[in-house]
């Protein structure tokens, strides 16, 4: 399993150029994000340039367990309070940047998140396999307070894995502000972690009024898939990847 950091810096946030960077797509009193138009561009410091490149994500996971409210937390809009099945599908896309250690180079990251309703996946189903083809990332959610919803993500993977679907996987489990009532333990989570090679991440949906620490959060789990998704490219482009101790690997 790819360890985290390997590839892109978790501390680069807390940089001056990081911090520099992360401001211009911050507002000014730096807790939520600013929102940007299809053709608008955070204007980054004028000491750095950023490559972009672009991913599409699909959220997968029974009604419920969080996956608008994960996008919504992500993306840096409004959670939602109470729970509507998502209609149709519903596409948000969010900037995000990463130093990737091995150029020295920042790279902006635009993540757009693909949120299916239960009801568009059942209408839609003869076209199901399109999208998931198109897709470069598969996050599958579960809910702490619903072991069903963990059981059945080993069985999303199982469908969703095919010879021509060489997306990046990564499983995130939702709720666990409610660690207290979780059907989900922690040695399930290392078990599932050994048996899939694929990371478990966690997220509390809930507004942080009290540590203002949200944006630590959003920027592991953001820089978690983005690092995932960089692995992905090169593990497709047939190059090689730096393990943890900086040597070279061939993959
Ligand atoms: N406490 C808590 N509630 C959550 C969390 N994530 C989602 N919810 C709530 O769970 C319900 C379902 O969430 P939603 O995102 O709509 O689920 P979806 O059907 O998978 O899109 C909503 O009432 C959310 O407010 C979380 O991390 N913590
Ligand atoms: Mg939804």
């Amino acid at each position: 399993m790819l360890s985290p950091g390997s590839l892109i810096s978790q501390e680069w946030y807390t940089s001056t150029t990081g911090k520099g960077v992360l401001s211009s797509l911050l507002t000014r009193n730096l807790l939520k994000r600013k929102p940007f138009g299809i053709l608008d561009k955070p204007v980054l410091p004028a000491n750095v340039t950023a490559d972009e490149v672009k991913y599409k994500i699909l959220m997968v996971g029974k009604s419920g367990v969080g996956k608008t409210s994960t996008i919504a937390k992500l993306s840096g809009n409004e959670i939602p309070t109470s729970h509507s099945e998502t209609p149709g599908i519903h596409i948000t896309s969010t900037q995000w940047p990463g130093l990737v250690r091995q150029m020295n180079k920042v790279i902006m990251f635009h993540l757009q998140f693909w949120d299916v309703g239960d009801g568009a996946m059942k209408k839609y189903e003869h076209i199901k396999s399109t999208w998931e083809n198109q897709a470069d990332c598969a996050i599958f959610l579960f809910s702490f307070v619903d072991r069903g919803s963990f059981e059945e993500i080993s069985q999303h993977i199982t469908r969703m894995t095919k010879p021509r679907n060489n997306f990046a996987k990564l499983v995130i489990g939702a709720k666990f502000d409610q660690h207290a009532h979780s059907e989900v333990t922690q040695r399930d989570i290392r078990d599932f972690e050994h048996t899939w090679k694929i990371p478990v991440l966690k997220i509390r949906n809930v507004p942080d009024t009290e540590t203002k620490n949200d944006m630590h959060e959003i920027s592991q789990i953001l820089t978690t898939i983005s690092e995932h998704l960089w692995h992905r490219d090169i593990l497709m482009a047939g190059r090689s990847v730096p393990v943890n101790d900086g040597k070279i690997s061939s993959c």
